[in-house]
């Protein structure tokens, strides 16, 4: 990191691969080894390679962009993996190139779950008109989910038409997906009880799509009973769009049963949104969103590296923890150290 020129950093690393380039004509190609390059670029957090990747999107910038991008979420063994790769290998054999990317924050504390990814895929693993990439590893969640927005666009550019994003039913990470994505479906289990799922009101609230898997052998009574549930429990909430009630339907990963319906539930929404000018007006509100995430973001790394703040830092806390400062007065100094007015629109 002694160098400050991206120019000078990049000529120091001469090892690292193909040029930005010849990255993104491979991936215009649609090469998928070029891609896999690609998004390991996007996913290295020196700056170096940040500055490349930030060339590599304005380079494809004009590269098509008309994916269906689906989230796909829901608690840990509901079936997402199994449902991808059964949903996604149907959809390779009538003709279209699926990409899948996962986000699982999760991935490094319950070990293993990438490997156990690659092992319920295994057909869409090796399927040509397929492309799996597992979750970038470590890295805090909202670090992960810009990785995977920008993998995202890299899968549209490299020409796939569907681009699934797999997430872990924990917190935060549905609000993330469920904001990069055109339609979020929810899967579910038949017969646990809410508290089980997560069914707080929040990811029904986000759903765009519901569906009940495991709908199969002694699972079908219960998982039809969940579905009757669901419907109704959705009658409360705001839908997510204007004039789409989202449909909770059943499926079965295993079998392969009801999941025709699944998809053409999903095109049926993407048609809705269209033809209202809903689906155009999501993708500007979400890359508005990110543009002032990242802002955000920006600002709170800028706070905390001046030097001006890390001098004040400990002095203000101790203050303000004794209650010699009070956290209004606390807050107005560290502001002022990082260059605004002590009096200014602070808040
Ligand atoms: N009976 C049945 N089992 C399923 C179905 N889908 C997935 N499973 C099983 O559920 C377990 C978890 O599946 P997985 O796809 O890894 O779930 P994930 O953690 O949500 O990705 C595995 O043992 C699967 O074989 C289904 O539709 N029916
Ligand atoms: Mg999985």
């Amino acid at each position: 990191m002694a160098s400050d020129s991206p120019a000078a950093r990049d000529a120091a690393e001469p090892d690292r691969g193909p040029s930005v380039e010849a990255l993104a004509a491979g991936i215009r190609a649609g090469d998928r080894a070029m891609l896999g390059r690609a998004i390991t670029l996007v996913e290295s957090s020196l700056p170096a390679h940040r500055a490349q990747a930030q060339r590599l999107l304005a380079e494809l910038a004009s590269a098509p962009g008309d994916a269906i991008r689906l989230g796909v979420s829901g608690v840990p063994g509901v079936g997402k993996s199994s449902f991808i790769e059964a949903l996604g290998t149907r959809l390779t054999a009538a003709g279209r190139r699926v990409a899948v990317l996962a986000v699982d924050p999760s991935s490094r504390r319950s070990g293993g779950s990438i490997l156990g990814d690659k092992t319920r895929m295994p057909r869409l693993a090796v399927d040509p008109a397929a492309f799996i990439r597992p979750s970038p590893s470590g890295g805090a969640l909202g670090g992960v989910a810009e990785k995977t927005r920008e993998s995202i666009r890299l899968c549209e550019a490299a020409g796939y038409d569907l681009v699934i994003v797999e997430t872990v039913g924990v917190g935060q990470s549905e609000t993330l997906v469920a904001g990069m994505v055109d339609c979020f479906l929810v899967l579910m289990l038949p017969g646990a009880g809410d508290e089980l799922q997560g069914i707080k009101r929040g990811i029904l609230e986000l759903a765009d799509l519901i569906v009940v898997n495991k709908a199969d052998g002694r699972g079908m009574e219960a998982a039809l009973r969940a579905r009757a549930e669901l419907a109704s429990a959705l009658q409360l909430l705001q839908p997510p769009h204007p004039g789409w009630r989202p449909p909770v339907l059943t499926c079965s990963a295993l079998t392969g049963e009801g999941l025709d319906a699944v998809w053409a539930a999903v095109e049926r929404f993407r048609d809705h949104l269209r033809a209202s000018g809903a689906w155009e007006a999501q993708r500007r509100r979400q890359r508005l969103a990110w543009t002032w995430a990242l802002v955000e973001s920006g600002l709170r790394e800028a706070l905390h590296s001046r030097p001006a703040v890390v001098a004040i830092r400990a002095e203000v806390e101790a203050a303000v923890a004794e209650g010699r400062l009070s956290p209004a007065a606390g807050a107005a100094r560290i502001l002022a150290a990082f260059g605004r007015q002590q009096d200014g629109d602070a808040d």
